[in-house]
């Protein structure tokens, strides 16, 4: 809807049933207005009734306006100064026609008449164009007044977020306006060498490892999304549309900590030169934002440079539009060039997905704390506001949720794949806010006491697993994916309930427990996509469609918060289990392959390098093998693509400078 239309968005709840009832009769109101400008004469009595319901229906309308909408000024000028905001209307929204200019408007010429003839035409246009304006203010009130109370709520927001297109920095220049922001020097971006000998040995290897991903990439993907290291060509997910360059975005902070420096600036320089969001696309909200946005976000806190918060504004922005539903839940897909949203089409009744639409939070709140815009941290905070106002069965989350109705769709429940980061993006945004986000806190362990209670189950040989829910009925399985968890418990464990610490770090030491066992039954040493504990088998993939593995991180990642918590050497003798298995299994001439069966002595590539490979489980395993001091927990929160961005302040979240 047009920002024009505030007028009978705002005005109407205002004026209740006064307005409604006059606001109803939007013909005899034109009636009315042509009388008054006609040749005069008598009014009868009915007429002249008619004639006040209609001029005070219109004073209230005003009034209410001006003193109930935020922002008065536009109102004024709207209303009062009306011949020049005609001139200046703002386009209609996509798909709605455009507001019916009235004969004569925006024309400079007076027509050649003289000086009396043009005033009197210029006041009869006047009163035409105020007499249309009118007219269509009073159609768009009463078709409002007519929608269903979320219909209007959704375009009430979209008002807003027309209103707020001219943010500060958010012109369509991009962010080239970004207001001035003091670089904060970065806490722990590189850590000094590990004193022991074969530690150093051991994290050269995996800067080698860095090397020969990034240095195939280089060679035969350039500038595409991902590689493929058999066929050694570019590989392109649709998960980004034709945005390009994944890869690049997603190595970036992993270069920059492992001190790559020569490729960190060929990187940069692409970024600079050819990174481009003015593409017609549709994307995955997503991915788009824990891999694009949450990489330049980070290479932005390591390095200082600029080019990264301009671009990750930027990107920030053309996702805003995946938020124009009635509840404000976000699109799972987005094209970015026309702003038109949809959701998976597999997705339980049209339902946008947990992990998907509860993983924006740690990005949004940088987005806003960089450009100074609110409008991001409000979109994500509204989130919140949505999935508190849910009953949650068993005091869990269901993985569906639709963005018109605000109900839940199919009631299952899972810590692995479709709920995982949600979970963690609570706990994060706790961390990240210097532990000042209660809120995410108090759902967090809540959340979790219910995974405990409802999920959690130990095999007959005493293996913890996550089990996924499903309407009631536990299915005894538990993903890769789900094996994040263990490090989640962990890092969650300080701010647990006193009579729960242990308890927390107790559940990250068993998961991680058993997806190490995950990947010690395979014949490869590497983890199944997901594993069992029915039918007389534990920790083992039974289907042939979840015996694969594609160089995914979470297991790994679970060692590394294992480690640097507990700082048990076991868990950097399993990363280096992983580390041996990757090279042997995983490593072609052409970088890294995932692979099709991990039970199976045959290699069968599936011929992607995937870009997570470099921003997570290189980097995750570098931590594994590095000192404390390297991007230190106090200082820095991971988002659920290994990206580090800082803790922010009180005041910073607020959006205040330091
Ligand atoms: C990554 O893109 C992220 O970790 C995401 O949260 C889940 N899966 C992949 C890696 O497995």
């Amino acid at each position: 809807m047009p920002a024009g239309s505030l007028l009978p968005l705002f005005g109407s709840p205002s004026g209740a049933g006064a307005s409604g009832a006059s606001l109803g009769g939007g013909a005899l109101v034109g009636a009315g207005l042509r009388k008054v400008s006609g040749p005069s004469g008598a009014f009868r009595l009915t007429e002249k009734f008619v004639l006040l319901l209609v001029f005070s229906a219109f004073i209230t309308l005003c009034f209410g306006a001006i003193f109930f909408l935020p922002d008065s000024s536009k109102l004024l000028s709207g209303v009062f100064f009306h011949s020049t905001s005609l001139q200046q209307q703002p386009p209609s929204a996509p798909g709605e026609p455009h507001a019916p200019q009235p004969p004569g408007a925006g024309s400079g010429s007076d027509g050649g008449g003289g000086g009396a003839a043009a005033a009197e035409r210029e006041a009869a246009q006047n009163l035409a164009r105020i007499r249309e304006d009118h007219e269509q203010a009073l159609r768009e009130a009463k078709k409002t007044l007519q929608m269903p109370p979320d219909e209007i709520r959704w375009a009430i927001n979209q008002d807003k977020s027309n209103m707020l297109r001219n943010w500060p920095g958010g012109g369509e220049a991009g962010a080239a306006e970004l207001p001035d922001l003091p670089f904060r020097k970065p806490v722990g971006a590189v850590g000094k060498e590990p004193a022991d000998p074969l530690v150093r040995q051991q994290r050269a290897k995996i800067q080698e490892m860095m090397k020969h991903a990034w240095d195939n990439y280089k060679r035969y993907a350039w500038g595409l999304n991902e590689l493929k290291p058999i066929s050694k060509q570019g590989h392109s997910s649709n998960l980004f549309g034709t945005i390009q360059g994944a890869t690049i975005v997603d190595a970036l902070d992993t270069l920059y900590i492992m001190e790559m420096k020569d490729e960190f600036k060929e990187a940069k320089e692409w970024v600079e030169k050819k990174l481009d969001f003015n593409v017609n696309a549709e994307v995955s909200v997503f991915e788009v934002n824990i891999r694009f946005v949450g990489g330049l976000l980070s290479a932005y806190y390591l390095s200082g440079e600029e080019v990264f918060r301009k671009k990750a504004v930027e990107l920030g922005k053309k996702l805003l539009p995946a938020f124009h539903t009635p509840t404000g839940i976000p699109w799972a897909l987005l094209n970015i060039k026309s702003g038109i949203g949809r959701n998976w089409p597999w997705a339980s009744g049209g339902s946008s997905i947990l992990a998907e639409f509860g993983t924006l939070h740690l990005e949004f709140m940088h987005l806003s704390y960089l450009s100074g815009n609110q409008e991001f941290a409000e979109k994500v905070m509204n989130i919140r506001k949505v999935l508190n106002q849910l009953d949650k069965p068993e005091g869990l989350y269901p993985n569906y949720l639709n963005p018109s109705s605000g109900q839940w769709g199919q009631h299952h429940v899972s810590v692995g794949g479709l709920g995982d980061s949600f979970y963690e993006y609570l706990l994060k945004a706790w961390l990240m806010s210097d532990k000042n986000d209660e809120e995410a806190k108090q759902m967090y362990y809540d959340a979790v006491q219910s995974i405990e209670t409802h999920l959690i189950r130990k095999s007959s040989t005493g293996l913890m697993y996550i089990a996924e829910w499903k309407g009631g009925l536990l299915e005894h399985k538990m993903g890769h994916l789900t094996c994040f968890a263990g490090g989640m418990f962990v890092l969650g464990a300080d701010g647990a309930p006193a009579d729960k610490m242990e308890r927390h770090t107790e559940l990250g030491a068993e998961i991680a427990r058993t997806c190490h066992e995950s990947y010690d039954r395979t014949s490869m040493k590497l983890g199944p996509e997901a594993f069992r504990f029915d039918g007389g088998v534990e920790a083992i993939a039974t289907r042939q469609n979840e015996k694969y593995y594609i160089l995914r991180p979470e297991v790994i990642e679970t060692y590394m918060y294992m480690w640097r918590i507990t700082h048990d050497p076991k868990y950097r003798q399993w990363g280096w289990e992983a580390v041996e298995a990757l090279e042997k299994y995983c490593r072609v001439d052409g970088g890294y392959s995932g692979v099709r069966d991990v039970y199976s002595n045959h290699q069968s590539h599936d011929d992607v390098q995937q870009s997570f490979f470099l921003s997570e489980t290189l980097k995750y395993l570098y931590l594994l093998f590095s000192e404390d001091d390297l991007l230190p927990f106090e200082h820095w929160v991971f988002n659920t693509e290994a990206h580090p961005l800082p803790v922010l302040s009180k005041e910073e979240e607020k959006g205040k400078r330091k």
